[in-house]
């Protein structure tokens, strides 16, 4: 009883070591393939940006293809700028409101910004 209580602590602890910090680093993630595309900015004039699935979970390796992205500009201090291979979608800085657009990925990286804060409001994704 005691020795199998002991083997199990050390497979907790082995396993808590081996994947954690350097299996992120080295990894985007597993790839997603979400139904849509949310990004988010300026949510109560916040410096903040975001680009999501629907259920809220970051965008981090996403599969190629063509999405229907959602922009919730929130604030009239911010925009939200996507760009990569093909894709050059913003929406603007003055004025706020939800705009729908229809964006194909190709393999390699995207990112988005908010174009007057670029190098605080900021995101990267890969797409696989
Ligand atoms: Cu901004």
């Amino acid at each position: 009883m005691a020795g199998v209580a002991g083997m199990a602590v050390t497979a907790t602890v082995l396993a808590g070591c081996g994947g954690s910090s350097a299996a992120k680093a080295a990894s985007p993630g597993p790839v997603q393939h979400p139904a849509s595309l949310v990004g988010v900015v300026g949510h109560n004039d916040a410096f903040t940006i975001s680009l999501s699935d629907p259920s809220g979970q970051a965008i981090s390796n996403l599969q190629a293809g063509t999405y229907s992205l959602t922009i919730k500009d929130e604030s009239s201090l911010h925009n939200f700028h996507l760009t990569g291979d093909g894709v050059d979608k913003a929406t603007s800085i003055g004025s706020t409101g939800t705009s729908t657009f229809s964006v194909t990925f190709k393999p390699g990286t995207y990112t988005f910004v908010c174009d007057p804060h670029s190098s605080q409001m900021k995101g990267r994704f890969t797409v696989t």
